[in-house]
């Protein structure tokens, strides 16, 4: 199947639904017959880049690398998804700017901080109002919400499969896949 490569990059708190999202695009584009990969913490942090921590000079590296690798599995003429919280706008557009215009599509995953703290499937919300992790993405940790998101999700009361959708839609509007 003709497919235009580029990366979906999913940007959100923590439980907001990215890496669900992400993996359902995923399933739905296989079936599609397209080619993709998804990237989230769960296979990069222990791997690639297992030398990182959450420091926020780690997690510039840590999207500087994605970006990298994402660019080759672009070259490799993959979809490629990203799935991770990125807070600073800045290393979000440096990922942007090693690509073509119109490879990096910003999908903002916008579900509200009140439902990421009750969904709190890891249980980190309760222990960062604890005070036993600190650096909390949205709590007293940053997150820069994207200016100008190419798609904006919220996942609140949709299931994985609706969310796909949109994204998907977005892809076949675009003639991408
Ligand atoms: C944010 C944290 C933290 C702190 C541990 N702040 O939702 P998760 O659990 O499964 O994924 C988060 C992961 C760190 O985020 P990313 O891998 O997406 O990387 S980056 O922020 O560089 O984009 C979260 C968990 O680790 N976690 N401590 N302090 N999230």
């Amino acid at each position: 199947k003709n497919q235009s490569p580029c990366v979906l990059w999913f940007t959100g708190l923590s439980g907001s639904g990215k890496s669900t999202l992400a993996g359902a695009v995923d399933e739905y584009l296989f079936d599609l017959g397209c080619h993709s990969y998804l990237m989230d913490g769960d296979n990069v942090r222990y791997g690639l880049n297992r030398d990182l921590a959450l420091s926020d000079e780690d997690r510039a590296e840590n999207i500087r690398r994605i970006g990298e690798v994402s660019k080759l599995f672009v070259d490799a003429g993959l979809i490629t998804l990203c799935a991770f919280i990125s807070p600073f706008a800045k290393d979000r557009n440096r990922v942007r700017s090693v690509l073509d215009s119109g490879e990096f599509i910003e999908v903002h995953v916008s579900t509200p901080l009140e439902e990421c703290k009750q969904r709190d499937p890891k249980g980190l919300y309760k222990k960062a109002l604890k005070g036993d992790i600190h650096n909390f993405t949205g709590l007293d940790g940053v997150y820069e919400v994207p200016v100008r998101p190419e798609i904006t999700i919220d996942t609140t009361g949709s299931t994985p499969f609706e969310c796909a959708e949109v994204i998907v839609e977005y892809l076949r509007n675009k003639r991408m896949i």
